[in-house]
């Protein structure tokens, strides 16, 4: 059976997270955010939750070594799923060579990578509304949320050229209501 292994692309706010819920139901995926993963230990108070908490809250990349680390223990946890949605992962280049390695030693590649487009403009005004109501402290001070935009622009969008380079980069307009964009990435996936 072939795997339906998606990353789920997109600057900080583009909606990765909201289309998750949507994906992961509809095709009984498993879901692996970075994101809630670091967010879980920051809850705990792990040694990995203090150190990545000072990164976020400044708006910066934790390192490669944790991020990757999370993924293969959560990947290793679910060795019958019918498909992964990675989200917010890779957001480095090493961060996707690795995966690529992982994925390629049980022959169960990236299927696609679909990339939500969104504006600046857009995307802060997202993230405040949510900084505003969740309690996440990343959201709450537009100077950390345009440098989240900036390391996304320096160091993740550059992925875009390496998953087209394999013929697997799809880009969605991510403007527009919830639904619609869910139509969008259905399609997308076909
Ligand atoms: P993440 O948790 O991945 O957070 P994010 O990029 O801000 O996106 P998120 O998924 O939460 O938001 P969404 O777009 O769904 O990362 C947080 C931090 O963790 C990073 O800054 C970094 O420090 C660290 N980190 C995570 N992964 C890492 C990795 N691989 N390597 C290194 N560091 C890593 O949506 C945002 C808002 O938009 C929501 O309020 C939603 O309601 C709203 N929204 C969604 N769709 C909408 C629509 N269509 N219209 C209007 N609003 C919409």
């Amino acid at each position: 059976m072939i795997k339906l292994n998606l990353v789920l692309f997109g600057p900080p706010g583009a909606g990765k997270g909201t289309q998750s819920n949507f994906l992961i139901e509809r095709y009984g995926l498993v879901h692996l955010s970075t994101g809630d993963l670091l967010r879980a230990e920051i809850k705990a108070e792990s040694e990995l939750g203090l150190q990545a908490k000072t990164l976020m809250d400044r708006g910066e990349l934790v390192g490669d070594d944790i991020v990757i680390g999370m993924i293969r223990n959560k990947m290793e946890a679910h060795l019958d799923a019918k498909g992964f949605i990675f989200d917010g992962f890779p957001r480095t280049h090493a961060q996707a060579e690795a995966l690529d390695v992982m994925l390629d030693a049980k022959n169960e590649p990236i299927v696609a990578m679909l990339a939500l487009e969104v504006p600046e403009e857009e995307l802060v005004t997202r993230l405040l509304g949510r900084g505003a109501t969740s309690g996440r402290t990343d959201d709450q001070d537009e100077a950390v949320v345009r440098n989240r935009i900036r390391e996304y622009e320096k160091k993740t969008a550059p992925l875009k050229d390496f998953y087209s380079a394999q013929g697997k980069f799809k880009a969605i307009n991510g403007v527009g209501s919830i639904a619609d964009i869910t139509e969008r990435l259905v399609k997308a996936i076909g």
